[in-house]
Formats: structure tokens, C-alpha cells, sequence
């Protein structure tokens, strides 16, 4: 009984001690998962001239979009480096002010 409520205290004190920090960094995260989103398609079309690229992507369930194709535009036409029509990618998505931006661009592994 004596140890059951030492350890209570204990686990409460440690709680506080680490707890501010825990939850200002959980805060972080979930501020930047909802500002940040990600995805996965498979390219179809690349304009690096206009900086855009055209995914059929999978559901975005952040979003609530479903599975569709679709042209985005990206942050930077860096991002469309080395991205080729054909390629299953995995992206990120970031709420500009014209709407939805890609970020980033990666393979996806098959
Ligand atoms: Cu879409």
C-alpha cells in the first residue's frame, strides 16, 4: 500500500517534471501534421516549366479527398527534380495561399 502511493507520487512528480515539455512538443507535432500533409500517387505528368505535376493520387484522408487525378502545383520547380511520368511517389502536401502545394517528392518503395 505504502510503495503503491510512492510510486503514484513518484510517477506524478515525474510527470510535471517532463510534462511541460512533452506537451509543448506534442503540440508542435500536431500543428505541423495539420499544415503538412502526405501522400502517395503515381505521377503522370511533369511541367517543370509551369511548376506543376499532375498525380493520380490515393485517398488523402486529412484532406478528405479521395482517390483521384489531379494537377498540383509545387513550392519550387526543385521539387520536380529527378520526378519522372510513371513513378509511384510518396509527396507533401502544404497549404499555400492558392490552396494546396507539394513540397516534397519522393520514390516510393515498391
Ligand atoms: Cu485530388
Amino acid at each position: 500500500m505504502k510503495s503503491t502511493m510512492w510510486s503514484i507520487v513518484i510517477a506524478a512528480a515525474l510527470g510535471m517534471g517532463t510534462g511541460g515539455g512533452s506537451v509543448a512538443l506534442a503540440g508542435e507535432a500536431a500543428q505541423t501534421q495539420a499544415q503538412t500533409v502526405s501522400a502517395t500517387g503515381v505521377v503522370q505528368q511533369v511541367n517543370t516549366a509551369n511548376g506543376k505535376v499532375k498525380i493520380a493520387h490515393d485517398p488523402i484522408q486529412a484532406l478528405g479527398w479521395p482517390k483521384m487525378m489531379m494537377f498540383f502545383r509545387v513550392k519550387d520547380a526543385a521539387v520536380l527534380e529527378g520526378v519522372a511520368q510513371g513513378d509511384a511517389v510518396r509527396f507533401e502536401l502544404e497549404k499555400g495561399p492558392t490552396g494546396m502545394v507539394i513540397t516534397r517528392i519522393e520514390k516510393a518503395a515498391k
